[in-house]
């Protein structure tokens, strides 16, 4: 009998369930299933024994993995098995190692707090525990090497929209991988590929998303820079919801890439990007630009319009938005080369 198994029934019930009914529908004994009950009592939920009658859950914690699961059921590929730890060194480190064990597509590793985050180019993510998400998924898509940024784009469009739909904030999309709220950054994603000449063989991306840190949470290095989805809004969320809600939508785009190719993404990219129609300046290695953004191709790189007019392409680097220069859809273009 597995936790998930006995919260699955009572959410099932809404109502109070009899420690019979549930020790017969698991198979196992009342006793059993009181001494779970204790335990999940322990993790943060709140099950009322009522007596003579049964038990009725009240409150369950704001991340609870048993939820996560049930309302993951109905998904195609994303969710099918979510891994959780309390505290792991980085959801993307071990994602990376489950893909070598062959673990299957949709996978999703999720942790309370990681000790090794892991941004970009060897950065870090500060992962305060018990406030925010940060989570892994395992990918298995069958494309090109060279269109692998697509699963960024489609990621981070999945985040915002999921935190559109969930809150009253405005995030947006910053090239490459960021997702803003004004110029604070709320969340990153890393996505993280092995691939051969001609295909991927696996991808994990990995999400980590500001949620319900109070201003005096963030650690010191980010407190100008970062922000979260409470300090933003005021709302305490529960966690469950924003990460079911995130797992959905990437879900449906995930599939909608399988069966439509890159088009609709990157136009739903381009929708919710702050980047585009700005004057921005662009960091990249040993390089610095500036220039107008003026879209993305379809490899997912940024178009640049230079000072001298010409077009640059980049394809890594970091974005400043310097100011908005045009917001119309002239600059709305996917299909820029
Ligand atoms: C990213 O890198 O933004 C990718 C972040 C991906 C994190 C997730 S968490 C789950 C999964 N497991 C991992 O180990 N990683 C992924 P980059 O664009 O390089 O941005 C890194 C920079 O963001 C840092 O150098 C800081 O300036 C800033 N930063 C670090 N922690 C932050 C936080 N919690 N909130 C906002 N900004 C942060």
């Amino acid at each position: 009998m597995n936790n998930e198994d006995i919260v699955k029934l009572l959410i099932e019930t809404n109502g109070i369930l009899s420690g019979s009914d549930i020790a017969n529908t698991l198979g196992v004994t009342r006793a059993a299933v009181w001494k779970k009950i204790k335990l999940l009592n322990k993790k943060g939920y709140q099950i009322e024994a009522i007596p003579a009658r049964g038990y009725r859950l009240i409150k369950s914690p704001d991340l609870s993995i048993e939820e996560m699961k049930h309302a993951m059921s109905e998904t195609s590929t994303i969710g099918k098995e979510i891994l959780f730890f309390e505290t792991i060194d980085s959801t993307n480190l071990l994602a990376i190692r489950l893909c070598e064990k062959d673990y299957p597509e949709g996978t999703v590793i999720i942790a309370e707090h990681q000790t090794n985050g892991k941004g970009r180019l060897g950065r870090k993510w500060l992962s305060p525990p018990r406030k925010n998400l940060y989570m892994s998924i395992i990918l298995r898509p069958n494309i090109y090497p060279k269109d692998a940024a697509i699963l960024t784009l489609l990621t981070s469009v999945a985040c915002t929209t999921a935190i559109r739909k969930m809150t009253n904030t405005r995030v947006s999309i910053k090239w490459p991988n960021d997702l803003m709220i004004g110029n604070k950054k709320l969340g990153g994603i890393l996505t993280e590929i092995k691939a051969d000449m001609d295909r991927v063989s696996y991808a994990v991306v990995g999400i980590g998303l500001n949620i319900n840190l109070d201003s005096m949470d963030f650690p010191k290095e980010i407190r100008e820079i970062a922000t979260s989805i409470k300090k933003e809004s005021g709302q305490q969320m529960k966690r469950t919801e924003i990460a079911v809600s995130v797992l959905k939508e990437l879900d449906s785009w995930y599939s909608t890439l399988m069966r439509e190719g890159k088009k609709t993404i990157i136009e739903e990219w381009l929708r919710l990007s702050s980047t585009i129609g700005m004057d921005v300046r662009v960091t990249s290695g040993n390089t610095i630009l500036e220039g107008i953004a003026v879209g993305i191709n379809e490899e997912g790189m940024l178009m640049i319009r230079l000072p001298d007019n010409s077009l640059k392409r980049i394809c890594a680097g970091d974005v400043q938005h310097l100011r908005m220069i045009r917001k119309d859809d002239n600059y709305k273009q996917s299909s820029l080369h």
